[in-house]
């Protein structure tokens, strides 16, 4: 009997169902961690998964990147830097809403199919950092850089400083230091941060994730968008996740890669997101008051997606289409 089949039958003689948690359930059961392969098929197609609707350009970005001869970290840095840059999109780029003090500041990591990984945070007036991020992980001893050393490493890599400011998001900044309330409003405020997994013609798996971070944050915060096993992970011999929404409780969760390390115990990708929404829900009382989404692939080219709230999207190019689909979520409201 495979691993995933004991688990299956474990879960369904001890009567536990999956919101108790896969891992602990499996930690319970086995003293200590089991590593079981998900499914040892591997998907060569190519497949892009990305957050909410944004991803359409995205995913076809990465995809035009995977036909001239890309491979996945290629794909990856290529799809995310469509969204980049799209100067219209609030939520990613130098586009996006400000800080609370009016500056727009970028956060972006990138992971690729050896563990390698690369992020910059903090980052202001540089159009692409997700590539700066991967610039880090190819020419640096480093996994992060963040503030004025990312701006100048960025500088220095030959990526041209970017003075653009966006009226639109001003506007909303005026207009939002009326009040002053820093209140994250559901699948609204913050609804086009892209995560984005790719799957190249090996089956070889890596990912991106770049954002503006929260709108009208206080200046200096970071969210999980570039944190490794946060906002995103990938390891290549299981799957990969990446998430949106309400940062602080995807990184006190260690969201992404807790995705990854249940797919690795044997749960589906969609398992494996249900299992670090219950994880939020577990650890936050207000779990309702914020919204969080996930994304998982697993070396089978199985997907998962599940939010907290529903409104969340993800767009998927798999087998010749490339379409928008509604996440599943642990609300119904
Ligand atoms: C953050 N997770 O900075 C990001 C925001 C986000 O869709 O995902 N928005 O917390």
């Amino acid at each position: 009997m495979t691993n995933r089949r004991k688990f299956l039958k474990a879960s369904a003689f001890t009567g536990i169902g999956l919101g108790a948690g896969v891992l602990t359930r499996l930690f319970a059961q086995n003293g200590s961690a089991v590593r079981t392969a998900p499914n040892s098929e591997v998907f060569k197609s190519g497949l892009v998964l990305s957050t909410w609707d944004a991803g359409i350009p995205a995913n076809e970005a990465a995809w035009k990147a995977m036909e001239s001869g890309g491979n996945a970290l290629d794909m990856a840095e290529k799809g995310v830097n469509d969204t980049e840059a799209n100067f219209s999109n609030l939520t990613v780029g130098l586009g996006g809403f400000p800080d609370r003090d009016g500056h727009t500041t970028l956060d972006a990591c990138i992971m690729d199919s050896t563990g390698n990984a690369g992020s910059v945070m903090f980052l202001e007036h540089i159009k692409h950092p997700a590539s700066v991020a991967r610039r880090v992980m190819e020419k640096t001893p480093h996994v992060i850089l963040v503030g004025e050393g990312a701006y100048q490493f960025a500088l220095s890599e030959g990526f041209p400083h970017d003075s653009y400011v966006s009226e639109e998001s001003q506007k909303a900044w005026k207009e939002w230091l009326k009040t002053s309330q820093y209140k994250p409003i559901i699948n609204i405020e913050n609804h086009d941060t892209i995560g984005l997994i790719a799957m190249d013609t090996q089956g070889d798996l890596a990912g991106a994730c770049t954002t503006s971070g929260m709108a009208f944050k206080m200046r200096g915060r970071v969210g999980d968008s570039p944190i490794i096993g946060g906002g995103l992970y990938v390891d290549n011999e299981v799957g990969a996740a990446t998430s949106s929404g309400l940062g602080e409780a995807v990184i006190r969760t260690c969201g992404s890669f807790l995705v990854v390390e249940a797919m690795r115990h044997g749960a589906s990708p969609q398992e494996a997101c249900e299992e670090a929404i219950q994880r939020i829900k577990m650890k936050h009382t207000n779990y309702k008051d914020f919204q969080v989404g996930y994304l998982a692939v697993n070396k089978a080219g199985e997907i998962g997606a599940y939010a907290i709230h529903p409104g969340f999207t993800y767009s998927l190019h798999k087998l010749g289409t490339n379409k928008v689909y509604k996440s599943a979520s642990l609300l119904d409201n």
